[in-house]
């Protein structure tokens, strides 16, 4: 609620020291005893507060938790993650986010879990999604654009991504086309567009975004310990995970406003700056075949160009790419 809201920013902006039961009610307007309550509810959420007597309350712990308190507070965007759905366990965050466009959410919502017990992949594969080590989350966003296009916004959340784990931790992972986001080789973070469209038109759509941030080796399972890894495994330290989804808002809100703005010409130029791929050998794994070449980059529509070695070039709207070894 509000109120918590102000009450936390006090708690945060007097720095550890206490703030008095009387400064707390005249600043909120309200009652000893109604202070009282919203501390209650704080320390329900997992706050620490100590209550001294004739000095008022301090904070000395924080939930290690991305609740909508601590992704509120201090939040710098005007419109993506200022409607934060929070839950401690869901299947997946993806199935909330479809549900509540449908009934209107606004653009800028964003659902939050601390666990996924069923998170999705492209193509029906698993995302392993353990409670409070990742970044878990649906964006819910509107665009007018054609439906076509909606595949330049994986492309745009991946740079954003890119640019908010630069930011936070000074790691620079490595985008691999179309949704992956890599650190040495391995997976750090998956991508997942889906929308809501008539054949013309889009209604909504739904970004879901999983980062690894605080899993250590032990808590990945044996089909994904040789692929994954995690912020904190590459950094050897914990990663705030808050504060990490919140730069990722702010870098996400950007490029977006940047985007609805002139198109996708300057996300394009960001993208190839963080890719792997282009410029070198893969191959394409698709539906239907595998096609090996020279990644020669890609379309505004974020359409992948492979030049094979009899010149043709291939359009590539989806597949598995790997870097091929042959030179
Ligand atoms: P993807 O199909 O590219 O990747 C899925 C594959 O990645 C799996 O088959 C497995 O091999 C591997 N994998 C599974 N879990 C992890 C993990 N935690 N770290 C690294 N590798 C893993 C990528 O699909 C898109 C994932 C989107 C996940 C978000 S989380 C919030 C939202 N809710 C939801 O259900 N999905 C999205």
């Amino acid at each position: 609620s509000d109120i918590r809201r102000t009450l936390l920013e006090m708690f945060t902006n007097a720095d550890g020291d206490y703030v008095s039961g009387q400064k707390i009610s005249d600043l909120l307007g309200c009652s000893r005893t109604a202070v009282w309550k919203h501390i209650e509810e704080l320390r329900k959420d997992g706050y620490e507060l100590e209550a001294v007597r004739k000095k008022g309350y301090r904070i000395v712990g924080k939930p290690n938790k991305v609740s909508s308190n601590e992704l509120l507070l201090g939040l710098q965007t005007t419109k993506i993650g200022q409607y934060i759905h929070y839950e401690e366990s869901v299947h997946s965050t993806q199935k909330i986010a479809h549900r509540i466009a449908q009934e209107g959410a606004k653009e800028g919502t964003v659902v939050v879990a601390e666990e996924q017990t069923a998170g999705r992949g492209r193509l029906d594969r698993a995302w392993y999604s353990p409670k409070y080590t990742g970044a878990w989350m649906s964006i819910i966003l509107r665009p007018s654009i054609p439906p076509q296009q909606a595949p330049q916004l994986t492309l745009l959340s991946a740079v954003a991504v890119v640019q908010a784990i630069q930011e936070v931790t000074n790691l620079s992972p490595d985008i691999k086309w179309p949704n992956d986001v890599l650190l040495n080789g391995k997976k750090l973070v998956g991508i997942l567009t889906e929308m809501q469209a008539d054949f013309d038109r889009i209604h909504s759509v739904i970004i879901g975004i999983g980062i690894n941030v605080n899993q250590q080796e032990t808590d990945f399972n044996e089909q994904i310990k040789h692929i994954a890894t995690s912020l904190r495994i590459e950094k050897g330290e914990e990663i705030n995970r808050a504060a990490l989804m919140q730069a990722f808002f702010l870098k996400l809100e950007t490029l977006y406003e940047e985007y609805l703005k002139n198109g996708f010409g300057l996300i394009k130029v960001l993208w190839e700056t963080y890719a792997i791929s282009i410029g070198k050998r893969i191959i394409a794994r698709t539906m239907t075949a595998n096609i090996e070449g020279f990644a020669k980059g890609i379309t505004d529509e974020g359409v992948l160009l492979i030049e094979d070695d009899e010149g043709v070039i291939h359009r590539i709207h989806s597949a598995d790419i790997e870097l091929s070894a042959k030179k």
